[in-house]
């Protein structure tokens, strides 16, 4: 036992009732009560963080001693002063203007499976629409009985129903077909992101209109300058798409589409229509821009490969990461990342050290949802000594990860999208990180 004191020299006890309000700052004087009462604390042996003395645990500090705010200084709370660098971060050479560009979730940073509001990757064509919930409609019209117009209300008197999913752009990990090239699994890894969604089922809405015979595709519009619409086939918005308001527990962000979006679960992200407006019945496809001269690949045999909807099983180590170096030094450690597949549930997820040549399962731990992303932790002794660190999923349909060699053997090196390959970090001895690729 060793006893805890104040600035001014009071013993306090457990309760920590003695709080003097208005002493002076003595900083000399606070070094010094630390040093008398070390010995003691080293005595104590923590297992990985046994210490010398620690004036922030044996002495008061201002956040004992003054007030803070009141509860009337936050109406909407925000992230703490000392995790100003937990931000969206975009790449300025990527595009050539910000209301037609991307931004990326910071995945190094984050923790468990649900994506914070805030930090939620954008992507936008047309810039950021913004729309008065008095305002927003949903008209459904094309190949139905009674063609029809929903406003915010109309939709909340339909049944909702509440479900977490990844959304991944595309276009994630786009930049590292060729070879390995943004450092940081934000950059290379953070179109991604994991909510969950309160919605209305879209069969409810289209059973309403009643769907021609003749019907069998979607299009899916929205009402920002880009007008995005994607044909999906009418089989899908029956089976698991909603139209959702609400991400989260709160209405949808000005950035994910408020006050309304289309809910596509596993299928890429721009068919995910933002400030949605308007859904045609038609009888084919549209062929519209998104589904031809973008989100379609050029494979090596001059052929494209169009209509790739479902998001392939994917994972990545996002801690250490170049952004996230290893600064504990050698012993036990944790590694942890995020796995996912578009087809349903991720399985197992295996680590490997040495850049692919032994595997370890990893600990999957969090709900284990369809559709969602998965947490994972992989927790071990590093030996100090470089490491490729690599990690490699397996969805419930046996699905497995590729490599990048095998996945440009199938592809090519004409593609931008649908990039799921096995990443590589090579960690150094002093625990940094890079992003580098294994021929
Ligand atoms: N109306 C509209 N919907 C849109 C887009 C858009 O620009 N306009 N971008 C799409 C693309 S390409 C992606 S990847 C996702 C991104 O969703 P997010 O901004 O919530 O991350 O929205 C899709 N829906
Ligand atoms: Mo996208």
């Amino acid at each position: 036992m060793y006893e805890l004191k104040d600035q001014e020299g009071n013993v306090k006890n457990n309760s920590g009732k003695k709080h003097p309000r208005n002493a002076p700052q003595d900083a000399g004087r606070r070094k010094l009560m630390a040093s008398a009462i070390g010995a003691g604390v080293a005595a104590t042996s923590g297992k990985a963080l046994a210490q010398t003395a620690d004036p922030i645990i044996t002495d008061v500090q201002d956040w004992n001693r003054y007030l803070g705010d009141g509860v009337d200084a936050r109406p909407y709370g925000a992230p703490s002063p000392f995790e100003k660098q937990v931000m969206r971060r975009d790449v300025s050479w990527l595009t050539a203007d910000p209301k037609s560009s991307v931004n990326f979730t910071p995945l190094h940073e984050l923790d468990g499976i649900i994506t914070p509001n805030g930090l939620c990757f954008e992507r936008h064509h047309g810039g950021i629409a913004e729309i008065d919930p008095a305002n927003q409609r949903l008209m459904i019209n094309g190949l139905v009985d009674t063609p029809l117009v929903f406003t915010m209300e109309d939709l909340q008197r339909f049944p909702r129903e509440n479900h977490v999913y990844f959304l991944e752009c595309a276009a994630n990990t786009g930049m590292e077909w060729r070879g390995a090239q943004l450092n940081g699994c934000q950059y290379t890894h953070g179109m991604v992101h994991n909510v969950m969604y309160t919605g209305v089922p879209l069969k409810y809405l289209l059973e309403e209109a009643g769907v021609r015979i003749k019907g069998k595709w979607l299009l899916p519009e929205g009402a920002d300058p880009s007008h995005m619409t994607r044909s999906i086939p009418l089989q899908k918005g029956l089976e698991d798409c909603l139209v959702a308001f609400k991400m989260n527990g709160e209405a949808l962000r000005p950035e994910q589409g408020y006050p309304l979006r289309l809910v596509v679960p596993g299928w890429e992200g721009n068919m995910w229509v933002k400030w949605l407006r308007r859904i045609e019945v038609g009888d084919q496809p549209w062929h519209q821009r998104e589904e031809t001269s973008k989100y379609t690949d050029l494979l090596e045999d001059g052929t494209a490969r169009r209509f790739t909807w479902t998001m392939d099983v994917k994972s990545v180590i996002t801690n250490p990461s170049p952004q996230a170096p290893i600064r504990h030094g050698r012993g036990q450690m944790v590694a942890t990342g995020l796995a996912w597949s578009g087809h349903g549930k991720v399985k197992r997820v295996d680590v490997s050290v040495d850049g692919g040549r032994n595997w370890q399962h990893a600990r999957l731990d969090g709900p284990s949802l369809s559709k969602s992303v998965h947490r994972f932790y992989y927790d071990f002794n590093w030996d100090g000594q470089p490491m490729m660190l690599q990690s490699r999923a397996i969805d419930e349909f046996g699905q497995v990860q590729p490599t990048k060699q095998q996945l440009r053997k199938a592809r090519g090196v004409n593609s931008i999208y649908h990039n799921n390959s096995i990443q590589t970090w090579l960690v150094g001895n002093d625990g940094s990180v890079e992003n580098v690729e294994i021929s």
